[in-house]
């Protein structure tokens, strides 16, 4: 089942942390800009950057949470019509740089789903799009701004990516579905 290792702990850790110093840079800064994470492991993800935000002196940035529910429980058609089920934004975003983080960026139907939930929420000023894998498979005009690791696969893979809160370590692996 498993096929591949992507990433082990040591080298998720530089790539999150590169990935944090990337999104300063491309904001000028944490100011006026909060992070959201989606649903697990993107929230998780965007607690990652916070901190690496913080303890490299630019302040706490603002996280929020957006919740997107699959209405399909096939794995496999999951994609098709993520929906966002609930959300938890403590913060108007109207004028603010916006950073979706996700895990995975696949298709692109859940970021456009969470655009759809934000733009619902207020204006924000600008949206980067921060994903810690790109696996392909665009269906969208969707692009990430700050990329982890572009990892190409078939569409019979998956990729799984572990985090320490959930799954007791860190990692990213590509196995057989
Ligand atoms: P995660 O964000 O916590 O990783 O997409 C909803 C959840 O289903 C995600 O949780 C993701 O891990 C998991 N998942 C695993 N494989 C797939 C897949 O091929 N497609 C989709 N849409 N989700 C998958
Ligand atoms: P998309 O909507 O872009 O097709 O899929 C993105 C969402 O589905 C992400 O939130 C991600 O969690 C999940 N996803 C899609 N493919 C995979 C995958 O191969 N591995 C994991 N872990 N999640 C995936
Ligand atoms: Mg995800």
């Amino acid at each position: 089942r498993l096929k591949a290792v992507v990433m082990d702990d040591k080298e998720m850790d530089l790539t999150i942390r590169r990935m944090a110093h990337e999104i300063l840079e491309k904001l000028g800064g944490a100011q006026d800009a909060v992070l959201v994470g989606i649903q697990r492991r993107g929230v998780y993800l965007s607690h990652r950057i916070r901190d690496v935000i913080k303890s490299s002196g630019y302040g706490e940035m603002g996280c929020g949470e957006l919740d997107i529910t699959f209405y399909r429980d096939d794995l496999s058609m999951m994609a098709d019509h993520p929906m966002v089920h609930s959300t938890s934004i403590p913060f108007d975003i109207t004028g603010k740089d916006v950073v979706l983080v996700d895990d995975v960026l696949f298709t692109g139907r859940t970021v456009r789903a969470a655009l759809d939930a934000l733009m619902d929420m207020g204006r924000p000023r600008r949206v980067l799009l921060a994903v810690l894998v790109d696996r392909g498979h665009r269906e969208l005009p969707i692009h990430p701004d700050v990329v982890g690791r572009v990892v190409p696969t078939s569409r019979d893979e998956l990729v799984e990516v572990y985090v320490r809160e959930l799954d007791g370590r860190d990692g990213i692996s590509i196995v057989a579905k």
